[in-house]
């Protein structure tokens, strides 16, 4: 790790990660106890990324989290007892009791999106959310995560290749920890690098350790601001592994102990830790102040969150079907002229023009070398699709834009250099 932010950034990502890592140990405990209602995920880990991509976000920027971004919600401000409380099942928790786990989020002012359990559906709706507060002129980027299994999905892929096409503001984290329930990525995906997934849609990627805070945070902050000037999407895979199951019911045995011990030794709370205390960024004391103000604290919450009652019974009969305005507060706001957005003055430019489509040049057997208004005439002969495809260019020479080739291995010294795709 190089040491390269304020002295209040590294304290705030200690701070986080350990947080994160607290909340999470106090939800298992509950859940042994039977007072977790849903299921209960862990990032046990997995804990830089979360923590280390939020942070990276403005107070204005917009997250949706999945299973495993418990820590991106404390970054964002969540109050811990609103995750316990949201895990129990509780009337006072965001959801009033209606979900047991992790749908629930905070459009007025956090800007959270609530995830839903669909794998890769995110990316739509976090590409939606970044448009629309580029036509608001917010300067404003999204955020979403998903896993290795999930960007195997078919909105996956449409998903991001609609972002591509818009440049939306959109930043996505790819967490690849190595397996999707039971299967190991290597079964899903003939890929070394899910960072190449980006290729596909001409966009720019990282590939960044997971476990290093300091790379993961670097790499995020320079995609969302690039991001933030218009460069379009940008795609991060943050490498790490799953230490615990599937959810709290799975325990993983069909995980090798050679893999779990080798990650087990790159904790990535041990090493930031090292790092810090070796930088003189933290001392015993220090640490001890840390500690002691996270136990308070979620002493504090867990005790609220235990006295909050369950719903009433008759609850249940409510909030099932969308009944217009008690229902939900947020309209939709047309704020551009209807002139704006259609032609002339639309960004749309004319090209329904196809110089040579219709002249009967092909009657000799051939092909009319067919272009569109915006690219130049093929010079070549027709039938070469590689070529004509890009207005004669070899196709190999176009696909230069997310091919270089340094990236960082996790676990080596060089792991805060993060590698621009
Ligand atoms: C479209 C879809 N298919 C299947 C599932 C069921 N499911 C939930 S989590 C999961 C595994 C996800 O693995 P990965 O994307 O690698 O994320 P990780 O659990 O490792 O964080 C599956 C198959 C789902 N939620 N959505
Ligand atoms: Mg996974």
């Amino acid at each position: 790790m190089k040491k390269e932010l304020t002295r209040r950034q590294y304290m705030d990502l200690y701070y986080y990660m350990r947080l994160n890592r607290a909340v999470e140990d106090m939800m298992v405990k509950l859940f042994r106890q039977n007072k977790i209602v849903g299921g209960l995920y862990s990032s046990l880990g997995q804990e830089a990324i979360s923590v280390g991509t939020a942070y990276a976000l403005e107070k204005k920027d917009w997250l949706a989290p999945m299973i495993r971004n418990i820590g991106a919600l404390l970054v964002k401000g969540v109050r811990p007892r609103d995750i316990f409380m949201q895990h129990m099942a509780k009337y006072d928790s965001p959801t009033k009791g209606k979900d047991g786990t992790s749908h629930f989020g905070d459009l007025d002012d956090l800007h959270i999106v609530s995830p839903i359990s669909m794998l890769g559906d995110l990316i739509p709706v976090m590409t939606g959310v970044a448009m629309a507060g580029r036509y608001l002129g917010q300067k404003t980027v999204a955020m979403t995560w998903i896993g290795d299994g999930g960007s195997s999905t078919g909105v996956f892929h449409e998903g991001l290749n609609f972002a591509a096409t818009q440049k939306a503001p959109f930043v996505l984290i790819l967490e690849n920890n190595l397996w999707a329930y039971s299967t190991p990525v290597r079964k899903q995906v003939p890929l070394e690098n899910l960072a190449d997934r980006a290729k596909a849609y001409g966009i720019d990627s990282y590939i960044v350790d997971g476990n290093d805070i300091v790379a993961v945070y670097s790499t995020a902050k320079e995609a969302v601001e690039r991001a933030r000037a218009g460069e379009g999407p940008i795609l991060i895979e943050a490498k790490s592994f799953r230490r615990m199951g599937h959810a709290q019911h799975d325990p993983a045995e069909y995980v090798p102990k050679e893999m779990r011990a080798y990650w087990e030794a790159r904790d990535p709370v041990a090493l930031y830790e090292r790092f810090l205390l070796g930088e003189k960024l933290l001392d015993a004391k220090n640490k001890e102040e840390i500690e002691d103000k996270i136990d308070t604290l979620l002493a504090a919450e867990r005790e609220f969150a235990e006295h909050s009652p369950m719903p009433p019974p008759e609850f249940a009969e409510t909030g099932v079907y969308c009944t217009g305005d008690d229902c939900h507060k947020i309209r939709a706001k047309w704020e551009r002229p209807i002139a704006e957005v259609t032609p002339p003055r639309a960004s749309v430019k004319g090209v329904w023009t196809v110089p040579g489509f219709g002249s009967g040049k092909g009657s000799g057997g051939a092909n009319a070398p067919i272009h569109f208004g915006d690219t130049q005439p093929a010079e070549h002969a027709a039938g070469d699709d590689a070529k004509s495809a890009n207005g004669g260019k070899p196709a190999a020479k176009m696909a230069t834009k997310a091919t270089s080739k340094k990236n960082v291995k996790p676990g080596t010294p060089s792991a805060s250099k993060k590698a621009r795709r």
